[in-house]
């Protein structure tokens, strides 16, 4: 596959299969990142990358759009097909433009938008303050119930009622819960807001039936593609037939130019893999996965976010270890196991080195571990946090990691080591 790289440049050629022997010598645990198909991988790189076609199908400024037309049609009506959606844009380049985008068309600068807030395990674009989602816009941010660990649906009710906002966002980046859109939906109808669900986490888990759908409860569903879906880099959002126009209006001219038209091939590949009932035994298996993981991490004294899990990730609150995130996630890398610091509700420490490790299961389930794999792994999570300056102890759970990861190669269909 990547035999003209090599040909015609050598440095990146060289660079690409560094990593692709990193990605295939570590365990990935970062719960944001996957590994796409080879039919995804291929199409990404595909001649659709040499078209322009701003518009929409049937409505360019471009013309040439015979073959575009279509491959935007098809996975439009794939979306549409596996999440129940009544309409879908398939054009946001990603996740955050496609929040800022919606967040446009559905309110004016200056209106009132509620989300996560980024510590409670909210993103970035959910309102905060860095974020121009949070300079555009007035944010108020609802936090966790401090005794739980979960979403207080009365407390974001409360603040619902009092700050009134135009736009209610429900959805997460670090919530190991599942969330109920349905009570979303209720607080939203109570104070006449728009209920905006960000499910780029979770999109996997839904297309899998194994965490209940944002979409009939939300005016409109923002997501990735590439996390727990499995496709490319890029941007989607599901909305009610009602909200498409100006969803569609925001997105392009509002904040983008030409869509990518080889990336949106790419996400009709794997809009099609998702509606294939094994990728339903995937995400079944990546809850599996990730609920063993916090059993075992809880037996060896491991304080969880929330207690435990029910999806794809967990967050480790390590206070009561007197450690902080950085220096673990940093001795796990050295031993191959990608995972990322994190901050946890009611953190002191700042976002560099905040007391939490955020880590998933999405990428390692793809490569086919269960549950006998989740033991090895927390028991070297466990030994790594004890022995954090011992190197020679980090190195000897490195090669038992080495060696987990030869018999777990990716299946076939997916890309294998040059
Ligand atoms: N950066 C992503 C994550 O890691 O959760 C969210 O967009």
């Amino acid at each position: 596959m990547l035999s003209s790289i090599k040909q015609t440049d050598p440095v990146v050629y060289d660079l690409i299969c560094q990593e692709q022997a990193r990605q295939n010598n570590s365990i990935r645990m970062i719960p944001s990142e996957n590994c796409v198909s080879k039919a995804v991988m291929q199409a990404t790189g595909s001649c659709l990358t040499n078209k322009y076609s701003e518009g929409y199908p049937g409505k360019r400024y471009y013309e040439g759009q015979q073959i575009t037309d279509q491959v935007e049609n098809l996975a439009r009506e794939r979306a549409k097909a596996l999440f129940g959606a009544e309409a879908a844009c398939v054009q946001p380049h990603s996740g955050s433009p496609a929040n800022l985008a919606t967040y446009c068309a559905l309110a004016e600068p200056g209106d009132t938008i509620m989300g996560l807030a980024l510590p409670h395990g909210g993103h970035l674009t959910h309102g905060w303050k860095v974020s121009y989602t949070g300079k555009f816009f007035k944010s108020v941010q609802y936090e966790l119930n401090p005794e739980t660990g979960r979403l207080d649906y009365d407390h974001i009710l409360e603040m619902a009622k009092e700050h009134k906002p135009k736009i209610l966002i429900s959805g997460s980046s670090a919530y190991p819960r599942e969330i109920d859109f349905s009570k979303f939906d209720e607080i939203a109808k109570a104070v006449g807001a728009y209920h905006v669900s960000d499910m780029a986490h979770i999109a996997g888990l839904v297309a899998g039936k194994a965490h209940m759908s944002p979409v009939p409860y939300a005016d409109a569903v923002t997501t990735t593609t590439h996390k727990t879906l499995r496709g490319p880099r890029g941007g989607m959002v599901l909305a009610k037939e009602e909200h498409i126009a100006a969803i569609n209006k925001a997105v392009f001219p509002g904040f983008q130019g030409g869509p990518h038209m080889h990336t949106i091939s790419a996400l009709a590949i794997a809009l099609h893999e998702a509606m294939a009932p094994d990728f339903a035994t995937y995400a079944a298996q990546i809850v599996a996965n990730a609920k063993r993981l916090a059993e075992k991490l809880l037996e060896y004294g491991f304080d969880l976010v929330s207690g435990g899990t029910d999806n794809h990730l967990i967050l480790m609150d390590l206070r009561n270890k007197g450690i902080t995130g950085k220096p673990l996630a940093k001795a796990l890398d050295r031993a191959h196991i990608v995972t990322n610091y994190n901050s946890v509700p009611g953190d002191t420490a700042g976002p560099f080195n905040p007391s939490g490790l955020r880590m998933g299961t999405p990428a390692i389930t793809t490569r086919g571990m269960k549950e006998d794999q989740m033991d090895l792994i927390a028991g070297w999570i466990n030994t790594i946090c004890d022995n954090l300056e011992n190197e020679d102890v980090i190195a000897k759970c490195g090669s038992e990691v080495l060696e987990l990861c030869s018999q777990f190669p990716l299946p076939d269909t997916f890309v294998q080591p040059q």
